[in-house]
């Protein structure tokens, strides 16, 4: 199962009983990298996001992933720093957020239920980008110390890692900046971090190398992207999850992008995504073109997706007015075919 931002958290980014439920409603995916979850207060972009960073967070991921194991599941969490995605208004003293570069992101956040243009940020200074890789550091602990079985860096979709990725967000003149080793260093760093933290097979990493979601571009996208999966495949991480196309739209954005060429130069495990049916998923692992395959909305509205796909059964279509915020409606009643599911409420709520 795929990450899916809900929204749902509580004041201060405190993890719920009611997502303790709807991530047990979820186990049978095998494998659950839970939502975004930022590593510090400044990496909050979005209206009641979890945060992985004070006690009253960790105490109620506990809790979660005990859920989450009790039902036999497995679940990673997935570090996130938003980086010019974000609102003076979500930010420590209203200030500006923090970005590689001074450059407003053509793109919107949520807040207060309404979307809303991201606020201008300001340029990390050298000094605070190891912190930022502590942060992440600390982060893996806390997430490790609350029973997940592991972290995913989130390296997509415009955020703080991807704007130091790509040309369109990086005009640092650094060693964080220009050549595209020197604007991979802020990954590379964070990724060592996380797996000297928590070992090699308890880490992954996403990315999305054709996603223009959030303003990310890159006026070389391929030669890019060639050179981050080499420098992940020396440092390891148990797997690479691919955002094949654009995040939440169309799989064949860039057709001219070779992902089966970047698939072969990473050794560990591949996860591919991106609005896979489950034939074409059954295909590529038969391919050897993916060693899995990650779903992530069509988990919206089917917890028992795994079951469904095997009995070729019908979906269920998701509700697009309550994916973000709100309580359990459009959350955790969306029905299973049969009531085999893991009922974990009544003794955590
Ligand atoms: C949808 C809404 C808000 C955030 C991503 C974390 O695209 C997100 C996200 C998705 O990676």
């Amino acid at each position: 199962m795929a990450p899916l931002t809900r929204s749902r958290a509580a004041e201060g980014g405190v993890p719920t009983p009611l997502m303790a439920e709807y991530y047990a409603q979820r186990v049978s995916a095998g494998l659950i990298i839970a939502e975004a979850t930022q590593i510090c207060a400044e990496g909050q972009g979005y209206e009641g996001t979890p945060g992985i960073y004070t006690g009253p967070q960790i105490a109620g991921w506990e809790l979660l992933t005990h859920a989450v194991h009790t039902c036999g599941g497995r679940i990673f969490l997935q570090l996130w720093h938003v980086g010019r995605i974000s609102h003076t208004s979500l930010q420590p003293g209203g200030r500006a957020p923090v970005a590689p570069s001074a450059l407003r992101a053509k793109a919107q956040t949520f807040i207060g239920g309404r979307y809303v243009d991201v606020s201008e940020p300001r340029a990390l200074e050298g000094n605070e980008i190891p912190e930022i890789v502590e942060a992440y550091v600390l982060a893996t602990r806390n997430a490790l110390w609350a029973g997940f079985d592991g972290v995913e860096v989130h390296a997509a979709n415009g955020y703080l890692i991807d704007q130091f990725l790509r040309d369109g967000s990086n005009m640092r003149t650094d060693e964080y900046g220009g050549s595209i080793e020197n604007r991979a260093r802020f990954l590379a760093e964070i990724v060592q971090g996380v797996i000297a933290e928590a070992g090699e097979d308890r880490v992954g990493v996403r990315i999305a190398p054709v996603s223009a979601v959030n303003d990310a571009h890159d006026s070389q996208p391929e030669k890019l992207f060639t050179h981050v999966v080499e420098v992940l495949d020396r440092l390891k991480p148990a797997y690479l999850h691919v955002i094949e196309g654009q995040t939440e739209g169309p799989r064949d954005f860039d057709p001219s992008f070779d992902f089966a060429a970047l698939r072969k130069q990473f050794h560990g495990t591949y996860i591919a995504n991106n609005g896979y049916t489950v034939e074409l998923a059954a295909e590529s692992i038969a391919a050897g073109t993916a060693d899995l395959v990650a779903f992530g909305r069509p988990f919206i509205a089917n917890p028992d997706l795994v079951e469904r796909f095997r009995a070729h059964a019908p979906l269920g279509s998701t509700d697009a007015t309550t994916l973000y915020g709100g309580g359990a409606k459009g959350y955790t009643d969306y029905p299973a075919l049969s009531d085999t599911r893991c009922h974990v409420t009544s003794g955590i709520a």
